[in-house]
């Protein structure tokens, strides 16, 4: 794990504001990409927005504006959104820049010279009245694999299968539910087909979580079909010499890694052929729904042009809210700005939530109940409680740092939670990662707890001074630890600490304390949730799934 490595997040649409789904793929992302620089590895971590297709037209229309009115408004927000959330991309862009116009053109154009891509004319569904094609959102019908209701790009409300253009039966225009005509248009085709003998062995040794390799592996099983990479649309990356045809948005998303890769080298002279072309590492962090673009679609392109190809793909399990499958239109939806943010409610608790509640490849509940009773009795109850106590015995007793001698156990202890969270980095496991930190706060508090050094400043000050500069060294190495998942509480301990730092590096965890350092009075650092306020944001959910439902 030493190359330097790029790490990407699946780049959000931007025809919405941020929710808790999305944080699943940004958060531990986030915390992965903070460990690795810990650990002194180079990372560059890319994201931007996702401007094109049809999410965003059917959205811009529905509104009434154009869509670059909805990609700016919501391009601002998401630019702004992340770094409240602790989120840090070394760049954030989008698929609208011209690099990406210009690396998607590019792009294409090597994978039809390399004799991968061919054109075909089909026939498609047409609405006489709306007089255009019915793209993807454009239109719904029925799954032909599962019979549910689905729209033309994916059985969204059934088997969740990724659909090709003119696979769904029973089509309605989405828009006006006019039975469509069919009409012939020409189309371009990545022969998918041609990459399964390449994708077979490169999922053979793909790194990231299983549900990654082992969807995409019997997708490849099942057979594929070559791949309909262009859309009539007038929104998008225009293919040349076809008017009115774009190519589709699968093709120019991931190919807006790159380009924000790019980005960042013209913005600091940096060097993207090195993660693209050379000897850097790759890896994607994505949501479940995705796997079938970043496994099979996007490494075919890349091998087909001569560009790198992923070594690890990191796909979570799904988000649910309050026990349901995460639901924008059924109301089961969190908006984290306007939900949580602007409700004053801490950020690295909510980062602490979605690392520790469960495993990467499993269901993640975010429930208001859970969420209170976590902060209360983990955050406030076990790390908090450790934190104050000691500063303030400290600050009353001493107000510096005594001087002390590092006990071995507490050094053990210290060394044990770096081995836990290497395993877990390995494992993409960040609930071992959060676990780790709160078990090495609750060995804080039996520490303090058992040495009773309010009981010894009298009689044995030198003891008591000595169990007090263990705990405060266990502080220290917690501030570098926490770091990860908790970015603003980390600084706020640092501070408390008496010494001001950030972006530290593991092997800090380790390093004494210096005594003297002055220790002022400390406030608590996390803040209990009261079983008002959480009753105040269970019933916003309610009321909102509700009135989805009505
Ligand atoms: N914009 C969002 C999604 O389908 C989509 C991701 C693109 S990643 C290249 O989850
Ligand atoms: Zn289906």
């Amino acid at each position: 794990m030493n190359r330097a490595a790029l790490v990407t997040c699946g780049l959000p649409y931007v025809n919405g504001p941020a929710h808790i789904a999305h944080l699943r793929t940004y958060v531990p992302a986030d915390i992965f990409v903070r460990l690795l620089r810990k650990l002194g590895q180079e990372v560059v971590f890319i994201c931007g927005s996702d401007t094109h297709g049809t999410p965003i037209t059917v959205k811009a229309e529905a509104e009434g504006v154009t869509p670059l009115e909805i990609i700016k408004e919501y391009h601002k927000h998401f630019l702004e959104f992340f770094p409240r959330m602790g989120i840090r991309f070394t760049n954030y862009g989008s698929t609208d820049h011209p690099l990406n116009h210009s690396r998607t053109i590019q792009i294409m154009d090597d994978l039809r010279e390399n004799g991968h891509v061919y054109a075909n004319d089909l026939k498609l569904p047409y609405c006489p009245n709306c007089d255009r094609f019915l793209p993807d959102r454009y239109q719904k019908g029925t799954c032909p694999h599962c019979g549910a209701s689905a729209r033309g790009d994916e059985c969204d409300q059934g088997c969740g299968r990724y659909l090709e253009p003119g696979e769904l039966i029973d089509t309605r225009c989405g828009i006006c539910s006019t039975k469509p005509e069919k009409r012939e248009t020409r189309h371009y085709f990545l022969k998918l087909t041609t990459f399964e003998g390449f994708l077979t062995e490169y999922l053979q040794g793909l790194d990231g979580t299983e549900i990654a390799r082992n969807y995409a592996k019997k997708w490849v099983e099942g057979g594929l079909k070559d791949w309909n990479i262009t859309r009539n649309l007038d929104w998008g990356i225009k293919v040349p010499g076809e008017p009115g045809l774009v190519y589709y948005v699968w093709v120019d998303a991931p190919i807006g890694y790159i380009a924000s890769t790019e980005e960042w080298a013209e913005r600091t002279g940096g060097n993207w052929k090195y993660y693209w072309k050379g000897e850097g590492s790759l890896i994607h962090f994505i949501g479940p729904g995705i796997i079938y673009h970043h496994c099979l679609f996007w490494p075919s392109m890349l091998k087909g042009a001569g560009y790198n190809v992923p070594d690890a793909v990191i796909a979570s399990g799904t988000m649910k809210v309050e026990g349901h499958v995460f639901s924008k239109s059924r109301g089961y939806v969190i908006w984290v700005e306007e939900d949580y943010l602007e409700k004053g409610l801490d950020p690295d608790a909510l980062r602490y939530y979605i690392a520790s509640y469960t495993g990467h490849n499993r269901d993640l509940d975010f429930a208001w109940h859970a969420y209170g009773e976590k902060v209360n009795k983990e955050l406030v109850g076990t790390l908090g409680n450790f934190l104050y106590r000691t500063i303030l015995f400290a600050h009353r007793n001493y107000q510096s740092v005594p001087e002390g001698k590092v006990d071995p156990m507490v050094m053990a202890e210290v060394e044990n939670t770096i081995e836990k969270i290497r395993d877990g980095l390995d494992e993409y496991e960040f609930k071992k990662i959060a676990d780790s930190i709160i078990g090495l706060a609750a060995y804080g508090n039996r520490y303090l707890q058992s040495g009773e050094p309010w009981k010894l400043t009298k009689t044995d000050p030198e003891k008591a001074a000595e169990t007090i500069h263990n705990c405060l060294w266990l502080i220290k190495a917690l501030a570098v630890l926490m770091e990860a998942i908790f970015p603003f509480k980390a600084k706020e301990v640092w501070r408390q600490l008496g010494t001001p730092k950030k972006d530290t590096l593991m092997s800090e965890a380790l390093m004494p304390l210096d005594a003297g350092t002055p220790i002022a009075k400390p406030t608590p650092i996390f803040e209990q949730v009261s079983k008002e306020t959480i009753a105040e944001l269970s019933e916003l959910v309610s009321k909102r799934i509700e009135e989805a439902s009505g």
